[in-house]
């Protein structure tokens, strides 16, 4: 028996003095949250577990979940409020109190207000979901349309698609007879979803894989792999609908009665034949033909959601229109086994309760401010999303013009998520006043005024929902580090400093939530006081496959938009109502032969998140970049070889991996390494998607040689 056996066996026990409790992991978020049973002793946490009776994970847990740990004691965890004393970007702080702290900050916050406007300060977070809702009433009550998330780069383009094409967020349907795995490997990226097909393909469902890679969902489960070139999916999809309709192989009647545009569409993809749907993509026609078969013979289709491989393209969001595209023909939207309304209905979860969280966020949305930050250059995307497009924050600044922001406030900033990041250090030195909440000392942090620590999950309280109606509110395992805080506790005691005539904002989380819940059936005063149980919210009925169809869409027709009305009636934006395809751009061939892939998730690391936590990093390994075997032996590069790698904006040097994993003419790199900062040489504006502002992380042109 080892060590640890030998403890478990004792518990729970006296002698042993420890103590059980549940919390969640944070690492990755929103989704998966997994439950975590949590062994304490003397105040100390000294391991972590799956919770076996969480009715999300049910005991499941990765590896990231289980460094939750050495997280949460990370040498550089930051223990007090800071206050810059060196040059900006330098990490010279002081110590100082919460009161100085929040003085400092009320005092320069307001002051910019009053010199140039609210609207002149912007309000960031990163990858973080569960205090958004708090920070964005903030933002709205101080006045300032410009808050903005990591959805400027993660998610939202693919809402955006069903924006256009439902006026809602969909989601996939595991209940379907063919799924589609567009883009999706979540063995590495959502360890749940890959064990939900597994056993769902023993009773019979179909799955196409759609991946330039082979991956182990491609391995594993695809009954057919298809690998297009990168950012040609558009393509792919429009071949694929041109065959359906073509032969005659869509839902005629569904059409008629539910889409929209439908005449428009069909003329707009005649040209897409299986022999140039094959020059675009690199697919074969015979298989491109095969998944279409599939697609025929199926009685319900479904596709995995994409939140960033599809979007990280110039023609990302309509190359997700494009693929929705093949659900609304074939009568796949809001039927049995196909497409399903999911609204995000709390904490950026889709619940199956629906709270008043989007009314909570927008009720006090400045209206008549100056349009948030991005709104001029993505206009579609400020008609759906309404705040700030943050990949246009650095040039906005940068500009330092009457429109550009002085002062920013950000939860987790981390300036290397974003393509050509060094743009972000020169718009730092330009803000009068940046403050940055964080757990550790990053890299970003260090160019703060003010540095605040706030804690981890396992340290608070949060109200957290899952699938199925569920609710809880985690305690804290252990006491906050030092004088670490929640995000909202920090937001809370901001707003009361800087006096922000918002009482409910002012009057805490809790509270907060409370109203964002009060038309559901649960008592949160109950479920507060439930430690370590997941509460079933009873006497919701839950949704009803066909009452969007049958009752309308919130689109402008009150269809399925495959013409898209919002974008028709824009014609100066100069974007397609319809779904379309642009290929990707190569702004010198000869120079830059490859395409290079960055950002495809791998275990055991989450973006900036764990390279700095030693377990986690000695799985991970260091950075590699990932070249097809046929064009390493072309370049005479062999795996272990020095390699350059260049883009337009500059070049790394990585150590090359020979792979039959990537395709032929592509390379592929993993971003989050502060030591090869792969966003460093990719360029924004001239890549990025017209549409959503998404950087193309997933399609810059390069070239690779040995060093
Ligand atoms: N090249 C390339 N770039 C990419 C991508 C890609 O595929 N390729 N993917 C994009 C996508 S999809 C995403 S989602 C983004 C993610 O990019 P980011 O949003 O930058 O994500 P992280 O680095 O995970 O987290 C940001 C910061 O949040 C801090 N943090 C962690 N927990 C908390 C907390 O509870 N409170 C606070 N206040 N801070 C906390 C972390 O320490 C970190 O500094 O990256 C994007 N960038
Ligand atoms: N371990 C781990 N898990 C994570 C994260 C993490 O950083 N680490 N990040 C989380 C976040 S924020 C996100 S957004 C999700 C993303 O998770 P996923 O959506 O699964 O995304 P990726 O793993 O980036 O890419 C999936 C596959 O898409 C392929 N791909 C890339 N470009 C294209 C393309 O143009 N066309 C097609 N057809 N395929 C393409 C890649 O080869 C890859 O195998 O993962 C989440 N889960
Ligand atoms: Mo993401």
């Amino acid at each position: 028996m080892n060590e640890y056996d030998a403890i478990k066996a004792k518990i729970p026990g006296e002698e042993t003095g420890i103590e059980i409790k549940h919390s969640i992991c944070a690492i990755c978020s929103p989704a998966p949250h997994c439950g975590l049973t949590c062994y304490v002793k003397d105040g100390e946490l000294i391991k972590v577990d799956g919770w076996k009776e969480h009715p999300d994970s049910k005991g499941g847990m990765c590896t990231k979940g289980r460094s939750n740990r050495e997280w949460l004691y990370r040498k550089d965890r930051i223990l007090y409020p800071l206050k810059r004393v060196g040059e900006r970007g330098e990490g010279k702080f002081e110590r100082i109190s919460w009161e100085e702290a929040y003085d400092i900050i009320a005092e320069k916050l307001n002051g910019v207000k009053a010199e140039y406007g609210a609207d002149k300060v912007a309000f960031y977070s990163g990858y973080n979901k569960w205090y958004r809702s708090m920070l964005a009433r903030f933002a709205h009550s101080f006045g300032s349309q410009s808050y903005g998330t990591e959805h400027s780069s993660c998610f939202a383009s693919g809402l955006m698609a069903w924006q256009c094409a439902t006026g809602m967020e969909m989601g996939m349907n595991l209940g379907a007879k063919l799924v589609i795995g567009w883009a999706c490997n979540g063995y590495y990226s959502m360890y749940k979803l890959p064990m939900g097909i597994e056993m769902l393909k023993k009773y019979g469902m179909k799955y196409i894989v759609i991946d330039p890679k082979i991956t182990p969902a491609s391995a594993r489960f695809a009954d057919l792999h298809l690998r297009p070139r990168l950012g040609t999916d558009g393509a792919l999809a429009l071949t694929m609908a041109n065959t359906l309709i073509q032969n005659g192989w869509i839902d005629r009647e569904y059409i008629s009665k539910y889409v929209h545009g439908f005449e428009e569409y069909r003329e707009s993809v005649k040209d897409y034949t299986l022999e140039k749907g094959e020059e675009l993509t690199g697919v074969p026609a015979r298989d491109i033909m095969k998944a279409v078969e599939m697609i025929r013979d199926a009685r319900s289709v479904s596709i995995t959601e994409s939140s960033a491989p599809l979007a990280h393209h110039h023609n990302g969001m309509q190359n997700y229109r494009c693929i929705m595209s093949l659900l609304a023909i074939t009568g796949n939207i809001d039927t049995k086994g196909g497409q399903s309304p999911s609204e995000s209905s709390f904490a950026e979860r889709s619940t199956g309760y629906m709270t008043g969280e989007p009314k909570f966020m927008a009720e006090t949305y400045p209206h008549n401010a100056a349009k948030a930050v991005g709104a001029d250059v993505h206009p579609l995307w400020y008609a759906l999303r309404h705040d700030m497009q943050a990949n246009d924050l650095a040039d906005n600044i940068l500009a330092q013009d009457g429109n550009s922001i002085k002062a920013l406030y950000a939860h987790g900033m981390n300036y290397r998520m974003f393509a050509e990041d060094k743009r972000w250090l020169e718009a730092f030195k330009k803000l009068d006043f940046f403050v940055d909440v964080d757990l550790f000392m990053t890299d970003s942090a260090k160019w703060a005024d003010i540095v605040l620590p706030c804690c981890t999950s396992l340290e608070r309280s949060e109200f957290k929902g899952y699938p199925g109606m569920y609710i809880m509110y985690t305690h804290p395992v252990v006491q906050p580090l030092g004088e670490s805080k929640r995000d909202v506790d920090i937001i809370t005691e901001l707003a009361n400093a800087m006096e922000i005539d918002d009482e409910l904002l002012c009057s805490g989380y809790e509270n907060c939530v409370k109203y964002m819940f009060k038309d559901i059936p649960v008592d949160l005063d109950d479920v507060m006081r439930r430690d370590g149980e997941v509460i079933k919210i009873e006497g919701i009925a839950p949704y009803e496959t066909g009452t969007m169809l049958k009752n309308g869409w919130p689109t402008t027709t009150g269809k399925i938009e495959l013409k898209n009305e919002i974008i028709a009636a824009h014609p100066e934006w100069g974007l397609d109502a319809l779904p379309t395809y642009v290929p990707p751009i190569n702004p010198n061939p000869e120079k830059y032969p490859l395409l290079l892939c960055s950002g495809a998730r791998k275990p055991n690391m989450l973006h900036s998140r764990l390279h700095d936590s030693p377990w986690e990093r000695s799985l991970t390994g260091d950075p590699v970049l990932e070249i097809n075997s046929v064009d390493g032996k072309r370049l005479g590069i062999e795996s272990g070889d020095e390699v350059e790698l260049t883009t337009s904006i500059g070049s790394l040097v990585f150590k090359a991996e020979l792979t039959g994993t990537v395709m032929e003419g592509q390379v592929n790199v993993y971003h989050g390494y502060r030591e090869k900062d792969i966003n460093s040489i990719i360029p924004y504006k001239e890549l990025a998607d017209p549409y959503s502002g998404y950087p193309a992380y997933r399609e810059a042109y390069c070239s690779v040689r040995k060093v």
